[in-house]
Formats: structure tokens, sequence, C-alpha cells
């Protein structure tokens, strides 16, 4: 604990902490099965028991990224949301990260695209270069939740993600997967960790920033698939559980919504869901987390995590 901490409001500090290592938590314990045909709840509570560090992908290294940089342009001294998000020093910061460790696991689209930003390429010229119409991936939205911690409302954290998200992701499916998320933990956040979030209440904000078809059927059926407690492996049928945004924000969502109050049920049942795992329960982390706060989860898997210095300075400066 630092002298920053001290000063700083206990429940918001720890639902601070619990955004940051929630995510981080889905993203080490989901990496070992992303796109493995099955997993059984057996192989999730041997991760969760392990010794070993717990080893993060490119997931945790972004959200981690743009963490830093809205505590250093707060610190600055940008008081409004629009400013807290600088596009072109965010751009080459993420591609810096990248070259630094390009092993962890980053997507194809979003390599090419920072190989040229490194190159000297902009990045709005490098993203469009790598997919005319823009990247749909899920990578804007599975770094965004530290935004939700600096943005002060809805429309705010709405700013901030699709700010953070376009420097990589042009395509609306992407931006639209990222303020899903984003703003899901601005409520998460909202909501006291002794109350379980009620599914058809705390989709309707969602519904308000997503006025598209697409997302708002996805919406619909997260909110089906809670009330008659479907099960992992039919909620991802139902929702997806790709690398697409469309494809795994909603069953993020879902996971989290599904099992309330329970931080470590939440990640399990999005890592048993299959598919893009180490994605959907690293942002159905980052969402029980922020609910529920570090303190639910358990010591002897945070304390496995080797950026768990890097998530609290953070967490501390964010919060
Ligand atoms: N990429 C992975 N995992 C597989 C590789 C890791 C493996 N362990 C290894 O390296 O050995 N995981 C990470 O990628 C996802 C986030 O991806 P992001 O940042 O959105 O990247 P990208 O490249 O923009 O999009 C991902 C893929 O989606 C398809 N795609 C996107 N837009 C498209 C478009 N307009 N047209 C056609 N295809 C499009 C492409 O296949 C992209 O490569 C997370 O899962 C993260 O964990
Ligand atoms: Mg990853
Ligand atoms: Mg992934």
């Amino acid at each position: 604990m630092t002298e920053m901490s001290e000063t700083i409001d206990s429940s918001r500090l720890d639902k601070a902490r619990g955004l940051m290592f929630g995510l981080a938590l889905g993203d080490c314990l989901g990496a070992p099965f992303e796109d493995r045909t099955e997993v059984t709840h057996a192989d999730v509570v041997a991760a969760e028991n392990a010794t070993e560090p717990l080893v993060h992908t490119d997931d945790t290294a972004l959200a981690l990224v743009l963490a830093r940089h809205l505590a250093h342009r707060i610190t600055e001294g940008n008081t409004r949301a629009g400013e807290y998000v600088d596009a072109d020093v965010l751009a080459r910061e993420f591609a810096e990260t990248w070259e630094a460790e390009p092993w962890r696991g980053y997507g194809g689209g979003v390599t090419r695209s920072f190989r040229l930003i490194m190159s000297g390429t902009p990045w709005r010229e490098a993203i469009r270069a790598v997919f005319p119409e823009g990247s749909f991936g899920n990578g804007g939205a599975m770094r965004v939740a530290p935004a939700a911690l600096v943005g002060g409302d809805v429309r705010e954290v709405v700013e901030l993600a699709r700010r953070s998200a376009e420097v990589t992701h042009a395509h609306a499916d992407a931006l639209h997967g990222a303020v899903c998320q984003a703003v899901a933990a601005h409520l998460a956040l909202r909501l006291s960790p002794t109350d379980s979030a009620r599914a058809r209440e705390f989709v309707e904000p969602l519904r308000e920033v997503l006025p598209t078809p697409l997302w708002r059927e996805k919406l619909d059926l997260v909110v089906e698939l809670c009330e008659r407690e479907a099960e992992p492996g039919h909620a991802a049928e139902v929702l997806g559980n790709d690398v697409s945004a469309s494809g795994s924000v909603p069953l993020a969502l879902s996971s989290f919504l599904r099992h309330s109050g329970r931080p470590e049920e939440v990640i399990r049942f999005a890592i048993l869901a299959g598919g893009d795992t180490d994605t959907v329960a690293a942002m159905a982390g980052a969402l029980a987390g922020a609910h529920s706060g570090y303190t639910a989860f358990s010591p002897h898997v945070v304390g496995r995590l080797e950026a768990a210095e890097r998530l609290h300075r953070c967490a501390e400066r964010l919060a």
C-alpha cells in the first residue's frame, strides 16, 4: 500500500483495484484455454489453484497502457474527459508496447497496424491500410474498462471509449463493443457490492447508448439467457464467443449478470463458454471486479499476477 492509497476513499479504491485486477485475472486464467474445443470446470479450478505466476496477454498489456495514459493526461492538468485521450500519443504507446513484447498474443490485423505505426505511418492511415472498413475485432473493448474509472457520467464514458478504441478499431461494431463494455463497467462501479445486478434493469442504460438493431437484439438475448439461467455453452451458442466485438462483448456481459456478486464464478462462466476465453473472461472479470471490489478475489490468485504491482499503481492513480 502506498502513501497515495491511504488518502483515497477505501471503497472507491477497492472497486478501482477490483476492475483492474478482475480484467487481468480473467485474461490470465482464460489465456490457456483460448480456442480449446473443450474446457471443464476441473480445468479452470486447477488453473486457479496452481502456484505458477499468471502471465497476461495483449488484453492486460493494452489496458495498462490506457490506464497509464489516462492517469498521465489527468495529472498533466486536463480537466475535460474529451482531453483525457490524446489519440496520436495513445496510438504510439499501444504500438510501442506491442513492439516491446510482440509475443503476448496480439490479433493479426492490429499487429500489422502497429508495425506500420512504428515505421512512421499515421494511425488513421495504418488501420485503414489493414482493414479498409476498419477492424471489427474486440481489441478496443478488451482494454477499455479503465476509462470507466475517470469518466464522470455515461456521456463522458462513451466519449472516452470511442476515442480510445478508434486509434486501432474503425469499424462501427468495434466502437459499439468498446462503448458497451465501458458503460457496463461504469454501471458496475456504481452498484453497491452488496446488491446483485438485475439483468433487465442493468441493460437499460446500455440500450440508450447502443442504438442499432444488432446490439439491441444482443442485449435482449443477454437478459433472456440470464433469466433462464442458461449454461455457458448455450450462452456462447446464442451470443457468440469469437474475436469480433459483437461476438464477445455480449457474452462477457452475460457472464457478469449471471453470477454478479461472485466474481470468481463470473470468470469461470466466461472461460467455460469457450472460444476467445482470455478476452471474454477479461471483460467479464473487469465488470465483476468493478462491482464486488478487489477484496472479493482470492488472495492466492491475485497474488500470482505478474503485473500485480503495476495494477495496484494504476488503480490508485485512477481512483
Ligand atoms: N489474437 C488473439 N489470439 C489468437 C492468437 C494468439 C496466439 N496465442 C498466438 O499468437 O500464438 N487474441 C487477441 O486478439 C483479440 C483482439 O484482437 P484485436 O485487437 O481486435 O485485433 P484485430 O487484428 O484488429 O482483430 C482480430 C481479428 O478479427 C478479424 N477481423 C477484424 N476485423 C476484420 C475485418 N474488417 N475483416 C476481416 N477480418 C477481420 C481478423 O481475423 C483479425 O485478426 C483478442 O482475442 C486478444 O486476446
Ligand atoms: Mg489476449
Ligand atoms: Mg483473446
